[in-house]
């Protein structure tokens, strides 16, 4: 799975913001999807229908603040962060988003909010520490992780010999090149990842799962194909899970600095993890410090990894049900919603006029994955202009119009658990694979 996007957050103030942010998008998709069309916004809080889908905290005026505090203040205890520190910030952001947007100055508010709440309060940014050598950062490192409560022990083994890893920074700098214009186009990767190989694995891990597959669909509302299928592609159903050193890996991309918040955080949630006894041989994974079946960074491990074969460990590097459970937990927790398929191919008349459609949004996340797709209409009023959906999807179904390859070649109405594919790798190729691979696995 990719890690979360957080280059340009340093400080801990914006870090309680994005938090924050994220869980009152969370909050509004999930109390007010059914209840209110005006708030169908998915756990991303950017589509055409959110209220302000490029002020995310219009929040004080849709609902009371302090009912907003009160649900992070929930989440947030439930993840060991210490909330009460953090409520003046979240009401100072909360009335300048809103000011913000009474006098329209949308594009210079991210700006503001940096200038405001990050540049005074940027303790470990890369610009006030570029010459520390590997050997003093790690000592930080290690006073992060003896202060979120890592045995000494712990602490020890994993950071004693460790050296910075070339490799990994040089495969970090190549994954991060400007994007191109333009996409590539989506038919060659679809027929390279939903190959006749990747279906018949799934369909024996289907078969192989026997009552568990249902059992995971009935526990987390997430189907085992799409489990299955989100397995497949992130190891080829545990073939290889990557065996670079995490905690020389993830130390490495901490010191180097790019996204210093984001791995020094991730290096701790390793280390409490080892401090769990699990061995640092088994946790090795990707260059990224992704892990195990599944791909989850340490810190996912930490807030979903759960035991699905009922030994009282979560194992996703050894255990298939392990990993599983905690796929679909992961699924569970990003908002998936139960009974509804990712999306159906539809058929477009001629002449269809899709520029009629386009969104009009920027998306704050993944942009260039969420321009491709069209406004959210119901499925109702994409019939009414002639899109019909090919497979059963209920007339109220919220779906954007999604066709990668252009005019004569397939579309798809996509609804919100597409979004959730996204969350777990922010890639549209990536997504559109693995629903049509547990099309196929379920057939
Ligand atoms: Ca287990």
């Amino acid at each position: 799975m990719q890690n979360p996007a957080a280059d340009r957050v340093q400080s801990p103030a914006c870090v309680i913001i994005t938090r924050f942010q994220k869980m009152v998008q969370v909050d509004l998709w999930r109390t007010g999807w059914d209840s209110n069309p005006r708030w169908a916004c998915t756990h991303a809080g950017f589509q055409d229908r959110c209220i302000q889908p490029l002020c995310h905290l219009s929040v004080p005026s849709a609902v009371p603040l302090a009912r907003a505090t009160s649900f992070v203040t929930r989440e947030w205890a439930g993840r060991g962060i210490n909330a009460s520190n953090c409520r003046s910030a979240i009401y100072r952001r909360a009335q300048l988003c809103h000011a913000w947007r009474m006098i329209s100055f949308k594009r210079i508010f991210p700006a503001l909010a940096t200038l405001l709440f990050c540049l005074p309060l940027a303790p470990l940014s890369a610009q006030q520490v570029p010459d520390t050598s590997f050997e003093a950062y790690l000592q930080l490192l290690a006073a992060k992780a003896r202060a979120e409560g890592v045995s000494e022990a712990t602490i020890r083994q994993m950071t004693s010999g460790l050296t910075p890893n070339e490799r990994v920074m040089n495969l970090d700098r190549s994954e991060n090149t400007p994007p191109r214009s333009g996409y590539p186009a989506m038919a060659p990767y679809i027929a390279r990842h939903v190959d006749s190989a990747r279906i018949a694995g799934g369909r024996s891990v289907l078969a192989s799962l026997g009552t568990r597959a249902w059992s995971i669909e009935q526990q987390y509302g997430v189907p085992a194909e799409i489990v299955i299928a989100i397995f497949g592609h992130e190891t080829n159903y545990g073939s290889y899970v990557g065996d670079f050193d995490l905690a020389r890996s993830l130390a490495t991309l901490a010191w180097e600095g790019r996204r210093r918040e984001l791995f020094a955080g991730e290096f701790v949630a390793l280390l409490k993890i080892a401090d769990r006894g699990v061995p640092r041989s088994r946790l090795v994974g990707s260059f990224a410090g992704a892990f195990g079946y599944p791909q989850f960074l340490p810190s996912i491990y930490l807030r979903l990894a759960v035991d699905g074969d009922g030994d009282g460990r979560s194992e996703i590097w050894s255990s298939r049900a392990d990993a599983l459970a905690s796929i679909a937990n992961y699924f569970r927790d990003a908002g998936w919603r139960s009974g509804q398929p990712w999306g159906v191919r539809a058929a477009i008349p001629a002449g269809f006029d899709f520029s009629a459609v386009e969104t009009k949004l920027v998306s704050p996340v993944c942009p260039r994955v969420h321009e491709r797709h069209s406004q959210w209409k119901t499925v109702r009023e994409w019939r009414n202009l002639g899109v019909t959906a090919l497979s059963p999807l209920a007339d109220d179904v919220l779906a954007s119009l999604f066709q990668p390859d252009g005019p004569g070649r397939p579309a798809w109405l996509l609804t919100g658990n597409y979004r959730v594919i996204t969350e777990y790798n922010c890639s549209n190729y990536y997504a559109l694979s693995v629903g049509l691979l547990a099309d196929e696995i379920a057939q």
